[in-house]
């Protein structure tokens, strides 16, 4: 790329603050249609910095930036993970995945985002490690070892997809402040543990019992032990769910160190905020949970539409329950030159929170056409799902491909940024890649 001070400061950041104006000082392309001559010269001089013709320029949105400047951020080795992980955060620890990580149909340990609020429990012992049901809620509080959870109840395995609310969250303006996820804080392992409902039906639910929140075995960051990282859950209903589990493996496995092991919660398809690691107790309660980072801003987003950039009172902020469709491109990786004349296979998944996707669609023409693409049954209810489409391009040059999912409600992804929200939750902007045909 070259060398300009205005890339240098970012050009995300640059895009955040003006992105017409980006568009005139990086590219000297215009939005006004008036002067279209502008329009046509700024996507040449784009063209020159790609490299490559952009075949459907006349159809790219003004403000857009190319799929081709990913962000490039310092990677470091995190144990057990993948080299190419993005570490956004050391402490506390918190890495992504790119989209070209994530092809596997069930994502492998090494590939499995890190999203760490405090400080992970160091020397777990297994066998000494217990779970604690309690709550104003519960007929007879009782105590498990997981041993205890191993024999009393009946083993199930589940593929479920665990997406951080705020995935996405880079592309937010006004900006969010908090971890600045692309699109990485997600992933689809398989899961084996217990029911939930199991267990808790063990102790016993009473009539009034409305809310669980977890409680794990991380200190928080100041190592104050009166205080909680962070200690979410769900209403009562996701709790009973036969996919709502106490899990202990993870692809057959211990589950990572970084990601709850010996125990941890994991409620398919809500923000993973809700999945507690390290899980050391669970409580039944008679009202919605206010454990840590229950309360407003966290986790909530405005319960009716804001203007970016509004101050919205904690009254008025809900909290995020299911996390909408959404999908990801993972094969191939963005940036790649392909062969004209050849037909290139793209490939990805998609998810719904607790609906399903009906419905899969790529456009390389910017969102001008649509072509419907093969997708699978998931293998479970919150399970992400395989699609997978052949594309052939008219010419050389450059395209983005684009990824949108339809929910069983009829629900897409938008092409554009969805609501915004104080803390830049629940992105589910269409993907988009970069392919150079040569
Ligand atoms: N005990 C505990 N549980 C936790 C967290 C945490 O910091 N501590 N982070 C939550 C958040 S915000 C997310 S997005 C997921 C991340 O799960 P992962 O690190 O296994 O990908 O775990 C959730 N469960
Ligand atoms: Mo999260």
């Amino acid at each position: 790329m070259k060398q300009n001070k205005q890339i240098e400061k970012g050009i995300r950041e640059l895009y955040q603050e003006d992105p017409i104006g980006a568009d005139k000082k990086v590219f000297g392309r215009t939005s006004d249609p008036i002067s279209r001559r502008g329009f046509l010269t700024g996507l040449a001089t784009m063209s020159t910095i790609l490299g490559a013709e952009i075949v459907f320029g006349r159809f790219m949105p003004a403000g857009l930036i190319p799929a081709a400047f990913a962000e490039t951020t310092d990677n470091f080795m995190l144990p057990g993970k993948d080299p190419g992980l993005i570490v956004l955060n050391d402490r506390p620890i918190n890495a992504e995945v790119p989209a070209h990580l994530l092809n596997d149909l069930v994502t492998p340990a090494d590939k499995l985002f890190i999203r760490n609020n405090g400080i992970p429990p160091e020397n777990v012992d297994v066998d000494s490690w217990t779970l604690v049901i309690d709550g104003e809620s519960v007929e007879t509080s009782k105590t498990y070892t997981i041993k205890d959870l191993k024999e009393k109840f009946e083993s199930h395995t589940y593929q479920l997809t665990i997406e951080c609310g705020g995935n996405g969250r880079a592309e937010f303006n006004p900006p969010a402040k908090g971890n600045q996820w692309t699109t990485g804080a997600v992933g689809s392992p398989q899961w084996t543990g217990v029911r939930l409902r199991d267990v808790l039906k063990d102790c016993g639910i009473k009539d009034d019992a409305v809310y669980i929140g977890y409680h794990g075995g991380d200190s928080h960051l100041s190592r104050n032990p009166e205080k909680e990282a962070i200690s979410r859950g769900v209403p009562i209903s996701k709790a009973l769910e036969d996919e709502a589990l106490i899990a202990w493996a993870m692809n057959g496995e211990d589950i990572p160190a970084l990601n709850g092991h010996p125990l941890r919660l994991v409620f398919g398809g809500w923000p993973a905020s809700t999945s507690g690691k390290w899980l050391k107790g669970i409580s039944i309660r008679n009202k919605v949970h206010d454990g840590t980072k229950m309360e407003a801003p966290a986790y909530r987003i405005p319960c009716e539409p804001v203007a970016p950039g509004d101050k919205v009172a904690a009254e008025d902020m809900c909290i995020i329950e299911a996390m909408p469709v959404k999908s990801l491109v993972t094969l191939p990786q963005s940036g790649i030159k392909h062969k004209i004349g050849e037909k290139l296979a793209v490939k990805g998944h998609a998810w719904a929170g607790d609906k399903t996707v009906e419905k899969m669609d790529i456009s390389i023409d910017f969102g001008q056409t649509w072509q419907e693409v093969k997708l699978a049954k998931p293998a479970n209810k919150n399970a992400w799902q395989r699609w997978e489409g052949e594309v052939n391009f008219p010419k050389k040059g450059y395209y983005e491909v684009w990824a949108k999912a339809t929910d069983s409600d009829g629900i897409s992804q938008p092409m554009v940024l969805p609501g915004w929200n104080p803390k830049g939750y629940l992105n589910n902007a269409c993907h988009r890649i970069a392919v150079q045909i040569v």
